[in-house]
């Protein structure tokens, strides 16, 4: 176990007390950290930049949690934060808000830059002058190891970013650390290799994957169509990682920290096990553009080149050496589990 989290000595306030902001609280992350905290006791106020209807599901637990606030609100806005602060004075500030979507990035540069950088300097800003004893919790990703191939890669290691989600993300991992190191605050980055589970968006390909073929066996939808197949990723699971960013801000010394499993896996290999969990097992004809997942002579899988990037990160493979040696952290789930539990939840969620 750590040296830096030893009982009694993380300066912490009783449960009840404490004041937990969180930005992008409708996303997986955000609204998993809600519940973790709001099953502690503490009050929560969610911030995201627009409201939760019916048909969103992440939130709908907390919604109903007597303890926990919502907000909507720009978090590039330095006077909306402002004001959010001077209302609440949040002890922790866990900031999950982002343009998330790595090829959107490219569309949307300027904004990206916005909500993903100067946002944060606004926010490091604002508790360096009004609230210099709130901690601070910047989500970094390992999409900043970007060009970058060598494996087991960390926090430390050179970072070649490729796309503007990685530039923007690059530049806010070395604001947080600059006002740790210059101005003494508690600010910590989780750079952390992609994570999953069922709260993820659509968008992202392993939820593309497991709902697309929880839509297949239910007849809704024919066959899958994706991009580039043949990239590597690390992928955890969601509950596991953010129990790793509260180790990283309840302990007694702020650092920056890798949180990954340790194996990496191809984007086909996910759509092999996904399919494997309802028992088909796919092979793989043609290549490149022209490749194609067959099962009994259907053609099940398709790549359509509109799902390619620019620019595309390859190889994804983390090191959580650091975490586990000082934090006492461990993966607990890795990839065919993950796969399984979201194969499990999009079965259910289409049957219902
Ligand atoms: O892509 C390939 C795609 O969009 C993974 C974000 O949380 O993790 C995430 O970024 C891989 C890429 O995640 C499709 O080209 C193939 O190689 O699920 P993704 P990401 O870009 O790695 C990092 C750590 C973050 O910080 C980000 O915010 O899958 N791929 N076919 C596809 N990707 C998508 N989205 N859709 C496809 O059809």
């Amino acid at each position: 176990m750590s040296n830096k989290c030893k009982s009694g000595e993380s300066g912490m306030k009783d449960d009840k007390d404490l004041v937990v902001m969180i930005t992008g609280v409708q996303g997986m992350d955000g609204s998993t950290l809600a519940d973790i905290y709001l099953k502690r006791g503490c009050k929560v106020v969610g911030l995201d930049l627009w409201k939760a209807t019916g048909i969103y599901p992440n939130i709908k637990d907390a919604m109903k949690h007597d303890n926990f606030i919502f907000e909507t609100g720009d978090i590039s806005e330095h006077e909306f934060m402002y004001r959010i602060f001077k209302k609440y004075k949040p002890d922790l500030f866990y900031n999950m808000g982002a343009v998330s979507l790595v090829p959107e990035s490219f569309k949307i540069p300027g904004r990206v830059l916005k909500v993903n950088t100067i946002a944060v300097l606004n926010i490091l800003e604002i508790i360096k002058e009004y609230s210099p004893k709130t901690r601070f919790y910047q989500a970094s990703s390992s999409e900043q190891i970007g060009d970058n191939k060598e494996p087991n890669q960390n926090a430390d290691s050179r970072m070649l970013p490729n796309s503007p989600y990685a530039i923007s993300k690059m530049a806010s991992f070395f604001f947080t650390r600059l006002y740790r190191n210059v101005h003494g605050l508690f600010c910590v980055n989780g750079m952390l290799w992609n994570h999953e589970g069922p709260r993820r968006g659509p968008n992202f390909v392993t939820r593309k994957i497991t709902k697309g073929i929880a839509r297949m066996v239910t007849g809704k939808q024919d066959h899958l169509e994706l991009g580039n197949i043949n990239t590597f990723r690390d992928w955890g699971l969601s509950q596991d990682y953010c129990e790793a960013m509260v180790l990283m801000m309840e302990s007694g010394t702020p650092d920056d920290y890798s949180v990954s499993t340790g194996e990496t896996h191809s984007v086909k290999e996910f759509v092999e096990h996904a399919f494997k969990c309802v028992g088909v097992n796919i092979e793989w004809k043609g290549e490149g553009t022209e490749e194609k997942g067959y099962f009994n002579g259907m053609v099940l899988v398709s790549i359509n080149p509109k799902f390619y990037r620019p620019v595309e990160v390859e190889l994804l493979h983390g090191d959580y050496s650091k975490i586990k040696n000082e934090l006492g952290w461990e993966p607990v789930t890795k990839f065919a589990e993950l796969v399984e539990i979201m194969m499990e939840n999009d079965l259910n969620e289409e049957c219902e």
